[in-house]
């Protein structure tokens, strides 16, 4: 192994013990890391309506001030200034991962001072004064979510959630899987991030801490999670953005100092899958119930306006790759195909994507 995946190992190691790498397992490490590619929309596509993790290197997400100037200090200004005095943020702090609240100039005070282990991740903020430092569009106009004129705004607040991602060298997110696709972008510093399919994770015995008794860390080791057929790992660090498919559950270990964004989405080549696992599974995040179908009514919108509109509509959304998605499940033999078919929203979601 290189010495550059030893050095990272050995960091992981020594802030997440369950990362110690044995001799024996070099070959399967080295041929499970996911590695980044350039940005291409097709590509980004097809591997959403595949369900693969996606790392780009090359997607522009524009910082006002950053091009030239010191993006640190920029990024780090823009947090301190770009929300309302009163407004905290919910962070996770220490070794024991404790959870409190913080003043959000606190916590750029403390992740500059370098000496503390903090981290947030639901940091919303959309139409704050910070929303207006840095260009997303790139993250989220292919996001159902974001463009939908019917549904007012109401998907930002409830799934979309576009937050700021701050942490510091030594912080661990615990196993979880957050349902829906999601999207981080990295802007300085550097994480580890391992994934495995959810389901495929629990029928080896991981926890998980939104959804198991876990008394201090989720269940997991690093042999059993190289044996999974649907694992990878990868670091994302800075300029580079994860696509990120809702089966995955994921634990996620902070390298080096990180400022990033994050946000969920849900687009065209990958609804079919979101639908199923939020139909025939459990959902933590699409809920209340309603949320579904109102979700549906904006996809179903979308592709017929979409399948009216120009060529260059049907590149942006990626109606090629919904379809061959679809076409694949039709002629598949997936084990709840009959039970999914069955469902009135699957159904009206089949049939409008057929139409396309
Ligand atoms: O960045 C982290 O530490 C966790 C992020 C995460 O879980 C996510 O973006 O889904
Ligand atoms: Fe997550």
């Amino acid at each position: 192994m290189s010495a550059e995946l030893i050095t990272l190992w050995e960091k992981a190691a020594s802030i997440d013990r369950t990362l110690r790498v044995h001799e024996r397992d070099l070959p399967l490490l080295k041929r499970k890391r996911v590695k980044p590619t350039p940005y291409s929309r097709p590509l980004m596509f097809a591997q959403m309506s595949r369900g693969q993790v996606c790392l780009f290197e090359n997607l522009r997400v524009p910082v006002r001030g950053g091009d030239g100037g010191d993006l640190r200090e920029v990024l780090a200004e823009g947090i301190r200034s770009g929300f309302p005095k009163s407004r905290t943020a919910r962070i996770q702090k220490g070794r024991s991962r404790q959870r409190c609240r913080m003043r959000i100039p606190e916590v750029i005070r403390r992740w500059e001072g370098g000496r503390s282990i903090l981290s947030v991740t639901d940091l919303h903020f959309r139409e704050t004064k910070f929303d207006d430092l840095i260009d997303t569009t790139a993250l989220s106009d292919f996001n159902v979510l974001c463009n939908d004129p019917e549904s007012g705004g109401v998907f930002r607040q409830t799934i979309e959630m576009m937050t700021l991602v701050i942490s510091s060298e030594g912080n661990l997110t615990d196993i979880h899987a957050d349902d829906c696709d999601g999207t981080n972008h990295c802007f300085l510093g550097r994480k580890l991030w391992l994934a495995w399919d959810r389901l495929e994770g629990r029928a080896a015995g991981f926890q998980d801490v939104d959804r198991d008794p876990v008394c201090e860390q989720a269940t997991f080791d690093l042999e059993t999670f190289l044996t999974l057929p649907s694992s990878g790992w990868f670091t994302v660090g800075p300029g580079q953005t994860l696509f990120l498919p809702g089966n995955l559950a994921h634990k996620v270990i902070t390298l080096e100092h990180y400022l990033g964004v994050g946000s969920f989405h849900v687009a065209l080549p990958s609804y079919l899958r979101s639908l199923e696992r939020w139909i025939i599974y459990d959902t933590l995040d699409i809920v209340p119930k309603e949320l579904l179908a109102k979700v549906n009514r904006a996809v179903l919108r979308r592709i017929g306006e979409v399948r009216r509109g120009a060529k260059a509509a049907k590149e942006h959304w990626g109606l090629a790759q919904m379809k061959e998605a679809v076409a694949n499940w039709h002629a598949g033999n997936s084990p709840v195909k009959g039970s999914l078919i069955r469902h009135p929203l699957f159904a009206e979601f089949f049939e409008a994507a057929r139409r396309a």
